[in-house]
């Protein structure tokens, strides 16, 4: 897969996928992750990308013209899959939306700054808005980043053990049950019995016990 992100802060991006997971996917060429500065492709003086909005207002608007030159080139060489707009006012990033882009081959994400970009761009390039939350973050790179992790470790081969990504929180929706490793007692805090029963049958039994009963404590809205 290739995900190019388009920014105007490019080294906000330098190195979230230089690490762990996202850089095994890029050692086997499982994944290509391009930064690409939203300032190279604006024909106005000093580089400039934004504006103030029309009818007035706080905060600046991120240019159509920059926006569309960048877009254009890139799909020049690139047939994406989907165009994404990261945005808080998109829809909101769960399991099964990234489950579906991890299946995908070309992406381009558009980090979204100041007060956002020109509607223009959306009616006509953008294909999916996404956000990452209820909050607002002050621009979309970080929001880019979650989006590329939580799609990037999911392209199939990138983990190790194919069926670690299934027993993942959100995977069934249930949250993930608890997990212990060495020591079996610290500070007399004993690991549970079962799991050191070796018995598959019971721990399997357990662990869904577990997600449920977490999953009702914490998260009875995603509980089936
Ligand atoms: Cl995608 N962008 C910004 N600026 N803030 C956010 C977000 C995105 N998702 C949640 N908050």
């Amino acid at each position: 897969m290739k995900i190019d992100i388009l920014t105007v802060v490019p080294g906000l991006l330098e190195s979230p996928f230089t690490h762990s997971i996202l850089k095994r996917a890029k050692e086997k060429n499982l994944l290509q992750v391009n930064i690409i500065n939203l300032r190279d492709y604006t024909t106005y003086a000093r580089a400039q990308v934004d504006d103030y909005p029309f009818g007035g207002g706080a905060g600046m608007v991120m240019m159509v013209e920059p926006l569309v030159n960048a877009i254009e080139a890139l799909q020049k060489n690139t047939a994406y899959d989907e165009v994404i707009y990261l945005t808080p006012d998109g829809n909101t990033l769960n399991q099964s939306m990234a489950n579906k882009l991890s299946l995908k081959n070309n992406l381009l994400m558009i980090c979204g700054h100041y007060k956002g970009i020109d509607q223009r761009v959306r009616d006509h390039f953008i294909t999916m808005e996404i956000s990452i939350g209820d909050y607002v973050l002050s621009g979309g790179e970080l929001a880019a980043a979650v989006l590329t992790d939580a799609i990037g470790r999911l392209i199939p081969g990138v983990l190790n053990d194919e069926t670690s990504a299934l027993s993942d929180s959100f995977q069934d929706n249930l949250l993930a049950p608890p997990v212990y490793t060495r020591p079996e007692i610290f500070r007399g805090w004993k690991v549970p019995d079962v799991l050191m029963s070796g018995n598959h049958k019971l721990i399997d039994e357990w662990r869904h016990e577990q997600a449920i009963q977490h999953t009702k404590e914490r998260r009875p809205d995603i509980l089936k």
